[in-house]
């Protein structure tokens, strides 16, 4: 509503009403759900109209002004501003001198350098601005790797459920934990293929049947993701397994090391090159059987990349991946002392429960007002109320963490002596995103060096399906953590998921230690380290490599150190 009514030339004081409502319910610690009116207008920043607003979300999703507005702002405006660098004033000026209201409009404006002239645009931020265009056209159109596992999930076990076949598996970019998925791929092994794909596509979750045959399906899902159903014979289930979770780079590279053996694989089973009828399959019923086969050992999923796996492979020295049973703790996460929904006691309480060895319980540091961040006095009186957890839960082993934000200059945002009181200083940028890549580089290398900084988090900053992040040499950051023994995480919020597989794959390969966090901000977000557990597994790293797979004595070792 303020974006459009800012668009719109409103009065700026009604524009930053609806601004701050926006932050200060996305920030609020509770859900607001079910809150009566007379209590919402106690918020802070909440008054009576916007009280009026959220029932009548609560009722029919929207509110009348809202509607309203939709209406009359085009939505190829919104659009723009899905473009870094364009705010809502830019995209105003653009529509009303250039009639732009689509990206590819824009494009060809910016391209012609009609931009720059505008006021408030230059040469810069045309620039800028034809760089964000190809990032807001990918968005969005890849689902984040979290979800798509739950859409999947819930279709497997339907279709489960529905023909009683237990052979079902999602193949394809999902099975290998990439960050976003295009589409899943179900695998299902069924002598009766006809049978298998009736009932799926009449699952409740199917939206639209796009195609099907005897022996595969398309649908789209009410989920918002495309599914693919293949049904292959029993005895050709982990050839097809292979086939179909990919990825293509490795099913081509598998296929002509098959080939120096005079063999052929595809999706049916192996065969000697001699069988030309594909008669006599030498292996087919499982993926152990097809590698074998081939003279390899099992390749896990998330290695399929042709990134050296098949090498490895041969050679028996594939890594023995990371699992989320060998995780001890989580790094990084949050209560309601800043943002998180959840208080110390019961984030204490729940990693208990998951049978975790420690757990670093963190918060944000001051200057992250928009997180309320903690200011020294209130982090004072929050280790005072870990230290009385600390006496009351025996099972676990209590750190204080804390997430502090990196300025802009490269300070931390709280001296060292209360850098000295916190067991473990998660370093991060929060503000100034706009700054130049070497400027960017300094700053977190400062923090890098910082002999108080245990680890450096979300190194990019970027959302994914949603805004690109900062600019940063990752590569002088890992070497620089690989002089200092500084630690890089591995964020588990699905769209974080920073840094990347191939970067921890770098830090390993450095011998930088990676902490997996789950940034929880409520305590059913520990779950988020099963998504880190995935992006460490992609890099390639083994428990040796990863700080949370340490026993509380090692992590107390390594953080003195
Ligand atoms: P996505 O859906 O874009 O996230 O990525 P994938 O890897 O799931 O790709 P998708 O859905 O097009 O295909 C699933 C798997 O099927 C893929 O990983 C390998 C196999 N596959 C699909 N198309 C081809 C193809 O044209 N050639 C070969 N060799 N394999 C294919
Ligand atoms: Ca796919
Ligand atoms: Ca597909």
């Amino acid at each position: 509503m303020a974006v459009l009514l800012e668009l719109d030339g409103a009065n700026p004081f009604r524009v930053r009403a609806y601004f701050r409502a926006a932050q200060v319910i996305a920030g609020h610690p509770a859900p607001l759900a079910g809150v009566s009116a007379e209590k919402l207008v106690e918020i802070p920043g909440i008054g009576k109209g916007i009280a009026g607003h959220l029932a009548e979300m609560e009722s029919s999703g929207t509110f009348r002004e809202l509607s309203e507005m939709r209406r009359k702002i085009p939505a190829g405006l919104l659009t723009l501003l899905k473009v870094q660098g364009l705010g809502p004033k830019r995209a105003k000026t653009l529509y009303e001198t250039l009639r732009v209201d689509s990206l590819d409009k824009l494009k060809a404006a910016a391209s012609s350098g009609k931009l720059r002239g505008l006021p408030g645009f230059g040469e810069k931020i045309e620039a800028n601005v034809l760089e964000g265009i190809e990032f807001a056209k990918s968005a969005g159109q890849r689902m984040i790797y979290w979800n798509a596992r739950a859409a999947a999930r819930e279709v497997v076990s339907a279709l489960v459920a529905a023909t009683g076949i237990r052979e079902v598996c999602p193949a394809g970019s999902l099975r290998r934990g990439k960050e976003t998925i295009g589409d899943l791929d179900i695998l299902c092994a069924a002598a009766d293929g006809a049978k298998a794909v009736e009932a799926f596509t009449r699952l409740p979750q199917v939206e639209k049947v796009l195609a099907s045959g005897p022996t595969k399906a398309s649908v789209s899902l009410k989920a918002g993701i495309q599914a693919d159903l293949r049904v292959v014979p029993p005895a050709s289930y982990g050839a097809a397994l292979v086939y179909f979770t990919g990825s293509k780079d490795h099913d081509v590279a598998l296929r002509e090391h098959a080939l120096k053996m005079g063999l052929t694989v595809n999706e049916y089973g192996v065969f000697r090159v001699s069988d030309k009828d594909h008669k006599k399959p030498l292996a087919g019923r499982t993926e152990e059987e097809v590698y074998k086969k081939l003279a390899l050992a099992w390749i896990p999923p998330e290695l399929r990349e042709n990134r050296g796996e098949l090498d490895a492979a041969l050679k028996g020295k594939l890594p023995k991946l990371v699992g989320l049973k060998d995780v001890r703790g989580d790094l990084h996460n949050h209560s309601t002392w800043s943002d998180g929904a959840a208080s110390l006691a019961e984030m204490a309480e729940a990693s208990e429960s998951r049978g975790w060895e420690w757990v670093a319980l963190g918060d944000h540091s001051q200057s992250v007002k928009v997180a309320n961040g903690l200011s020294k006095d209130r982090l004072e009186a929050s280790l005072k109320e870990l230290s009385a957890l600390r006496k009351k839960l025996k099972g676990i082993k209590l750190l204080r963490g804390m997430e502090v934000d990196i300025l802009k200059d490269g300070s931390m945002d709280y001296p060292d002596e209360v850098l000295e009181e916190l067991d473990v200083v998660i370093g991060a940028v929060h503000s100034g995103w706009r700054m130049e890549e070497y400027a960017m580089t300094e700053r977190i290398l400062k923090a890098v060096r910082h002999p108080r900084v245990h680890v450096i988090a979300h190194l990019s900053g970027r959302l994914l399906n949603d805004r690109g992040g900062y600019k940063v040499d990752a590569e002088a950051v890992i070497r620089e953590a690989a002089a200092h023994g500084t630690a890089l995480e591995i964020n588990g919020r699905p769209d974080r998921q920073d840094i990347t597989d191939v970067q921890a794959r770098r830090a390993k390969e450095l011998g930088v230690p990676v902490a997996l966090a789950t940034d929880a901000h409520t305590s059913a977000e520990f779950d988020f380290m099963e998504m880190a557990v995935t992006v460490a597994r992609r890099g390639w790293l083994t428990k040796d490599d990863v700080l949370n797979c340490l026993s509380a004595l090692e992590l107390e070792d390594w953080l003195r150190s």
